[in-house]
């Protein structure tokens, strides 16, 4: 396994649409291993195949709060291929997100508070369920990512630009700090 480079904004790869999978087989069980991998590494608790350079319509979360020191590590790995959502609350909820590919930066976004979403997991069977909470942010935030869409984008203009700024800030310290 490996852990794979996690894009930035504003590389453009990020804004290309990603494309269906057609079969659920070894080679994409592999890249869902290095995904996840690589988002237990960040840590983050999602990660879309694109935020690692390939365009195609997969998605690994899991929501779970990392370990207390000495407490037992609980994994609770999910993984969406090709997911759709069917149906929304029209109730908006507000989530405080960030995202790994625009680091460091929280801003908070409103969304629908629960969807209904059918997906296909890591063996290819299909899923339909309700969904909401983290979960559902979670997941509409990353099936943004297969739009080119980041969370920054649902800002206000002001504030996305205090968001690239301050990213651009930090960008800068790092550098002069390395
Ligand atoms: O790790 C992540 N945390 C997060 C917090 C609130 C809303 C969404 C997220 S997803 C993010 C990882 C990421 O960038 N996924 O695309
Ligand atoms: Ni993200």
């Amino acid at each position: 396994m490996t852990i794979l480079r996690i894009l930035e904004t504003p590389d453009p790869v990020l804004r290309q649409i990603s494309t269906p999978v057609d079969k659920v087989d070894d080679e994409l069980r592999a890249l869902i291993a290095d995904m996840f991998e690589t988002m237990y590494d960040a840590p983050g608790i999602g990660l879309a195949a694109v935020q690692v350079g390939v365009p195609r319509r997969v998605l690994v979360m899991d929501l779970h709060e990392p370990a207390e020191e000495g407490g037992e590590v609980v994994k609770e790995p999910r993984v969406f291929i090709n997911p759709e959502i069917l149906g929304e609350s029209d109730e908006d909820v507000p989530y405080t997100e960030g995202c790994l590919s625009v680091p460091d930066q929280y801003a908070e976004v409103m969304r629908p508070d629960r969807v209904r979403a059918r997906w296909l997991d890591e063996r290819g069977v299909a899923h339909e369920e309700d969904l909401e909470g983290l979960l559902a942010v979670c997941l509409q935030h990353e099936m943004d990512h297969l739009e080119g869409v980041l969370f920054i984008d649902h800002l206000s203009r002001l504030k996305r630009e205090m968001v690239l700024k301050k990213l651009a800030k930090a960008r800068k310290e790092r550098g002069l700090s390395m």
